[in-house]
Formats: C-alpha cells, sequence, structure tokens
C-alpha cells in the first residue's frame, strides 16, 4: 500500500483524535462508534484509518501494517516501543498510572517491613519496574480489565491502575497510593515507513505537531 494507514481505537481515543485528524485535513468517512468496518476510508484517497484494540495499535504498527497510531503511553510503554518512532505527545486522553490499595490497607508500613505484595494489574511490565526500582518484592497477577476488583474481593493487595477522575476507585472504597507516571496519548510510527514514505509521513506528522502545539500540548522528541 503506497498511501498511509493509521491504526487507533474507538471510544476516546477515536473521540478526542478526530480533532487533529481534522487540522491535519484528514476526516473519516464513516463514524467508528456506528459502522462495523473495521477500515475506514477519509476524505483524502491516500489515507485510511484502521480501528483496533487500543492494546494492539503498537503491534499494528511495528509490524507495518499501519505506517502511524494513536495509543497511549500506559500501551506503548508496556509494549516495549520496539520499531517505534514516537515523535509527539498528542496530549489528549490524559490520566495517571496509579498503585491503589483498600481504604484502611497500610501501603507505606507493607512496604517498609519489605512484606510480599500481590499486585493485581494489565500492565505488568509497567508493574513489574516500578517495584523493582523501589525494592519491593511484588506477586504479578496478570488480569484483563475491572482491576478495582481484585482487592475487595482478596485476589490481591494492591492494583496497577489508570486513574482519571477517580470516582472508580471511590466507588469501590480504594485509595490512589502512589503514582507511576502521568499518561497521555502518543502518536507512533514505523521506523521503515518514515524511511520508504517520508515524503508522505512528514506532512502529516507537521499539520499533527502544529494542533497539538495550538491546543497547548509539546513535543517530547
Ligand atoms: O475498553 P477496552 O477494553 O476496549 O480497551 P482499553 O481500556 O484499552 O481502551 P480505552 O479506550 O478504554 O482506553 C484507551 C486509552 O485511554 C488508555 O490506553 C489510556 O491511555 C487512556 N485513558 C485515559 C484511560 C483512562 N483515561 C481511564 N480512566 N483508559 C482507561 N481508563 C479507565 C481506568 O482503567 C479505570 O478503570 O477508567 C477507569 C477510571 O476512570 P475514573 O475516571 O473513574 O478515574
Ligand atoms: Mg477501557
Amino acid at each position: 500500500m503506497t498511501g498511509v494507514t493509521i491504526a487507533l481505537s474507538k471510544g476516546r481515543i477515536f473521540e478526542e483524535t478526530a480533532p487533529l485528524l481534522e487540522a491535519a485535513g484528514i476526516v473519516a468517512a464513516d463514524d467508528p462508534e456506528r459502522s462495523r468496518k473495521l477500515i475506514l476510508e477519509t476524505n483524502r484517497p491516500d489515507v485510511r484509518l484502521i480501528i483496533v484494540r487500543a492494546t494492539d495499535v503498537p503491534t499494528y504498527v511495528e509490524h507495518g501494517a499501519a505506517d502511524l497510531g494513536i495509543a497511549g503511553k500506559d500501551v506503548v510503554d508496556e509494549h516495549g516501543g520496539a520499531g517505534l518512532y514516537q515523535p509527539l505527545d498528542l496530549n489528549i486522553a490524559r490520566c495517571r498510572m496509579m498503585v491503589a490499595v483498600r481504604e484502611g490497607y497500610d501501603y507505606a508500613q507493607k512496604v517498609t517491613q519489605g512484606a510480599r505484595l500481590r499486585v493485581a494489574t494489565k500492565y505488568v511490565r509497567t508493574a513489574r519496574e516500578h517495584f523493582a526500582a523501589k525494592g519491593v518484592h511484588v506477586d504479578l497477577i496478570k488480569l484483563y480489565g475491572s482491576m478495582e476488583l481484585a482487592p475487595l474481593v482478596g485476589l490481591a493487595d494492591a492494583i496497577v491502575d489508570l486513574v482519571s477522575s477517580g470516582r472508580t476507585l471511590a466507588a469501590n472504597q480504594l485509595v490512589a497510593v502512589e503514582e507511576i507516571a502521568s499518561v497521555s496519548s502518543r502518536l507512533i510510527v514505523n521506523q521503515a515507513a518514515l524511511k520508504l514514505k517520508r515524503a508522505r509521513l512528514q506532512p502529516i506528522l507537521a499539520s499533527f505537531a502544529r494542533a497539538v502545539a495550538q491546543s497547548g500540548g509539546v513535543s517530547v522528541a
């Protein structure tokens, strides 16, 4: 495919990316929330969008099935970033990666005692690196969703999860005890495509950068 393929997920990423795409002169022909199509044509004959699970975006871009992708820093870090160029923080879908425990659980004391914590999360790599850097021993339990349930039913002592408003934690009598990272969505680019399709990709990257700068964001590389 000589045109440009952009991978993104529906939901909050698509909603917050649509204005940036528009600023780059790219408008999807269908609404991914209504259409069941997984390949969306755009107003530009040389640009198409593919709709994939948020966690799969880096995989499509790494293998060159998509030239560009938009994914949360949480997802990119968990993937590891191999083969990906990350030129731009899009400053959208902002949230924080946090450690949370049940209200009343004395996290600080457990950690200083050198206790072995059971930590449930979808973000196993991120959690492993975080606790290793602190010198805290953890048993990691991989989950695919609803992490907030784990401490309530005794599956884990703590969770590592994303928090934005904090309402989900509060509704489940959990409290955030540590911030691991501030998260926003990143533009990711297949490194080979960047060389081979430079003429097509560079103007799109430049318009994204302009749109982000106008909305107050920052470039990271
Ligand atoms: O939902 P699905 O299982 O299909 O996939 P996904 O959860 O991977 O995708 P999606 O669309 O929910 O999230 C895509 C990206 O949005 C994530 O990778 C993050 O970078 C970003 N983002 C921003 C968030 C949130 N804010 C967020 N609050 N992703 C998830 N949440 C969840 C969080 O996991 C928790 O369960 O919302 C809940 C907490 O929200 P508050 O507002 O109650 O704190
Ligand atoms: Mg979700």
